[in-house]
């Protein structure tokens, strides 16, 4: 499995840095959502779902978390540690997210409007998704 790590361009100067992101530019979508977490709990894991059609990108700008992707064939378990690195995750990918700092803030850049019956929310049927996926 690829794992799509984006690392962007900080605009650093003496006063500090600052990360700008726009569509099609450093972010391979239009964007029509943003929404992030925080105060996670300790030992919590989020997620434990995929996506029919949503792509994402996950920015943890603030403390350090890690990710698991798996495409159904293929686990990878990616950390997050830097407010300049962006992970993609595309639509068909089971997520869970887990290690959260006590101050780690994740941000999601999103390429649709919130929707849950985008969700696929039980392994099972997220398996038969790919095989179904495949066989198109
Ligand atoms: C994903 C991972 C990375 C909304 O009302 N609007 C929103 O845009 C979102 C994302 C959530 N919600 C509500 C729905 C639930 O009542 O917020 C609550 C928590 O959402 P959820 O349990 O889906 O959160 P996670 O952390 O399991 O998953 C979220 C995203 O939902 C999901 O798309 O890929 O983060």
């Amino acid at each position: 499995m690829q794992v799509i790590k984006y690392v962007f361009q900080p605009h650093g100067d003496d006063r500090g840095q600052l990360i700008a992101l726009e569509e099609f530019t450093d972010i391979p979508f239009e964007i029509k959502r943003v929404y992030y977490m925080y105060d996670t709990a300790e030992g919590v894991t989020r997620g434990f779902h995929a996506h029919k059609s949503l792509e994402q990108i996950l920015i943890c700008i603030h403390g350090t978390c890690k990710i698991l992707l798996d495409n159904g064939k293929e686990k990878k378990i990616v950390p997050l540690e830097k407010p300049y690195e962006g992970l993609y995750v595309s639509n068909y990918m089971w997520r869970e997210m887990f290690d959260f700092s006590d101050d780690a803030v994740l941000l999601v850049l999103a390429s649709k409007p919130y929707d849950e019956s985008d969700y696929i929310r039980n392994y099972d049927e997220f398996l038969k998704f790919v095989k179904e996926s495949e066989e198109l």
